[in-house]
Order: structure tokens, then sequence, then C-alpha cells
């Protein structure tokens, strides 16, 4: 079977819910993908930040297979030997007393709201069902009821309602907005991506983070980090809060916390937000299951005994400095931070991003455009010198095709 039988597979038994760029991929490793027709390629999404650490990382694909020959679920219902050493080794690595393990990051996102509700009611006091969280336009936490609830992009939620009530949604990056909408005695919780990924990797303002958090706290309001794509060294430090030595009330992390080989999440918080829930009250089958706890351990790991937040510094700094070199007038602008990286494209004789990102892909390059006009950049964070130069070349060449043609 060719590239064009899977793609018509797909087509004809998947929901229609993606519309991916034409490229069936068959195999990876590091930072290449190859497609079925043996094709190379740089991978330039990593799966939205899951594969931080290379396609296919050799320890943590022992780490699976070595656990899935042995035991890999048992429901919570029971112990497991590797759930406890997992939740040590974690909540030390992060510097907070409690995780609560989940699968993807919008359950995660799910089970940072729950608590903070739960907080608001049992240790704030705010009385039942008042409770509201802060969001910000353009955020992106997932696609379940309530997070789409959160959201003002029309893709996410037209046509999806009713939503779930108790958000107060209020610019990004503007911390007037915020100011005024913590005046509310009943706001209980600010969640926040430190970068907003699907808004086209938008870094707010230096300070912006640190001033909130503060803001916060002055009310008595839990700061509410969305990791799950910032994280784990992406932006080139191990939390993108760290950049401005923020300690979120509450962590959440997922994508790369399995380095990309299952769906692995995570919620951290201290005591004094973690212990509100009670047994019964939250859980999935699949949470903090042995196979995943092993996972987790070696991809976080990976992360530390291969210095990637360094990498993903020094790789980012050098990559965004190339493109700023690149002379064409369909760039508009180059931003990021470590390895989330975007650029803005300005449309030329009718060609958009989908195009440069189609033309890329001839030359051996994955990327994805974000809303219409921006290309995400994101690279395994092991990528070196070498393959960011070659890749950028790739890129300058693709936009130039596209600008001649
Ligand atoms: C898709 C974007 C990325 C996330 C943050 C929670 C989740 C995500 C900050 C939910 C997920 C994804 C999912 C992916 C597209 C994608 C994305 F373009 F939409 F914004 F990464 F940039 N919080 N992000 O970014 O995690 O439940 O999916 O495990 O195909 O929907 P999930």
């Amino acid at each position: 079977m060719q590239s064009k039988d899977f793609i018509e597979l797909e087509d004809k038994y998947g929901a229609h819910n993606y519309h991916p760029l034409p490229v069936v991929l068959a195999k990876g490793e590091g930072v290449y993908l190859w497609d079925v027709e043996g094709k190379k390629y740089f991978d330039f999404l990593s799966a939205y930040s899951a594969v931080n650490q290379g396609h296919c990382h050799p320890k943590i694909i022992n780490a699976m297979i070595e656990q899935a020959k042995t035991l890999t679920l048992t429901s919570r219902a029971f112990y497991n030997n590797c759930l406890g050493p997992y939740e040590k080794y974690i909540t030390e690595y992060f510097g907070y007393d409690k995780i609560l393990p989940m699968n993807s990051g919008a359950e995660a996102d799910e089970t940072a709201l729950k608590l903070c509700r739960r907080w608001a009611y049992d240790k704030k006091g705010i009385p039942e069902n008042e409770a509201k969280i802060i969001v910000c336009l353009g955020n992106f936490h997932g696609r379940t009821i309530t997070v789409i609830s959160m959201s003002n992009d029309p893709d996410s939620y037209k046509g999806f309602g009713p939503y779930t009530p108790g958000f107060v949604k209020i610019p990004y990056n503007d911390l007037a907005e915020l100011e005024k909408a913590l005046q509310d005695p009943t706001v209980a919780g600010f969640l926040v991506e430190p970068i907003q990924g699907e808004a086209g990797v938008v870094v707010p303002d230096e300070g912006y983070l640190k001033k909130a958090y503060q803001m916060c706290k002055e009310k008595n309001v839990l700061f509410i980090a969305d990791e799950v794509q910032t994280g784990l060294c992406r932006t080139g430090t191990l939390l993108a809060c760290d950049h401005e030595e923020v300690k979120p009330d509450i962590v959440i992390l997922g994508k790369a916390l399995s380095g990309g080989t299952m769906p692995i999440s995570a919620v951290l918080a201290d005591n004094e937000i973690m212990l509100v829930i009670k047994p019964g009250e939250h859980g999935s089958t699949f949470g903090g299951n042995p196979l995943a706890s092993k996972v987790a351990v070696a991809a976080l790991e990976v992360l530390k005994e291969e210095k990637l937040s360094e990498n993903a510094e020094k790789m980012g700094e050098l990559f965004r400095a190339e493109l700023r070199n690149i002379k064409s007038e369909m760039v508009e602008l180059v931003r990021g931070k470590g390895l989330l990286n975007a650029i803005v494209i300005k449309p030329r004789n009718g060609k958009e991003a989908w195009d440069v990102c189609l033309k890329m892909k001839e030359n051996g390059l994955l990327a994805k455009p974000t809303h219409q006009h921006i290309i995400r950049f994101a690279p395994p964070l092991v990528i070196n010198e070498a393959q960011i130069k070659e890749a950028v070349k790739i890129i300058e060449k693709s936009i130039k095709e596209i600008e001649a043609a």
C-alpha cells in the first residue's frame, strides 16, 4: 500500500475531525520521521511537543517493553509496585508534595479545575457552586465540554453547547484586566498557559507571569499553570514558569511526560490543595498504571541526563537567529522561546502558511500551520546545531520557492 491508499482509508473510515498534511508516516527516530515510501523528514512538530525526547527514545522504549512484559494495568482498586516510586520521583523532581496521575492533557486540566473548585469551597470559603475561575482569551486546554467552555475559538466550542458555567474570560498578557477580574471574591483560580500554543506561540511580556502570580497571592486565588505543551524543557527551562521564577499552586503536565509513547498526564500541587479530594471523588481507570509509571520516570530521566533544557535554550537561540536571516517578505515575524517557535507568514499571490507547509514537506521538513498565517516550529529537543542549520536551509528554500511561484 502507498501513501494515497492509507489516506483514502482514513478518509473513508475515520471521523473527519482533522485535516492532516498529506504525508503518511511509518517510522521515527530522534528528530527524523520516514513516510511509507521511505522519504525522510525533519519533524518540526514533535507531535505537538509530546516527543521532546525524540522519536522512539531507546531508554523510554526499553522501560516500556520491560514493564509491558511484566504488568501493565491493575486499576487503582489495588496498589502496584511502580506508582509509589514514580510519585516520589516526580514530586521531588518538581518540588511539590503530591501528584495526581491522569492520561490526557484535557483530563489533567479537568482535574485541576475540580481541585480548584473543591479548594474554593473547603478552604477559601466560597459558597458552594459559586466559584469562578479566570481564563485567558486565545487559550487551548483540550476538547472536553468543560474545557471548550473556557474557549473563545468557535472551532472549539460552536455547536457543542450548553457550556459549563463558572469561567471569566480576560485578554491574555493583560494585568489590568486580571486586576479587575480578581476583585470578585468568588474567584478561586487563574488558569494560564505560560506561552499560548494554539494561539500561535504567543509569548507574554516579560514579568507578566510573575506579576500575575503575585496578584493572585494577594487575593488568595490559585495560580494554575497549564504546562502541557510548554513544560518538560520545551521552552529552555524545565517548566516555562521557571523563566520568571514562578512556582504555580497547581501545575498541569502531559504530552512529553511519556516521551510520546502513550498518554500520560499529571497534576502537581502541595498537600493543602491536593488533599481536598478524598477517596472516590476523582480518578480514571488508566491513571497511574504500572506501565505509565515506569515510562514517565524514564522520560523524566532522559530530560535531565541529556540536558534537554539547556539544549532547547541554545538551539532555540540559534534557530530564531537563523530564521531572522531569511530575506523574504513572506516572513513577517519570528517569535518563541527555547524550541517552541513560530513564524508569521505574510500571504503572497494567494499563497499562505498551508502552501509553505506543503512545500516544506516536499523538501523534507514537517510542520503545521496554526490559524491561517502562523507556522509552529517545535522540533524534538535532541536536535543539534548541524541539524538546525540544515532545517533552516529547507525552510528558506521552501519559502523562496513559494515566493517565486
Ligand atoms: C489536537 C493546539 C498544540 C495543550 C494545552 C492541554 C492540551 C493541549 C496547553 C490537551 C493540547 C494539542 C492537542 C492537539 C492540538 C494541540 C495543540 F494546536 F491545538 F494548540 F499542541 F499546540 N493544554 N494540545 O496544548 O491535551 O488532551 O490533547 O492530551 O489535535 O487537538 P490532550
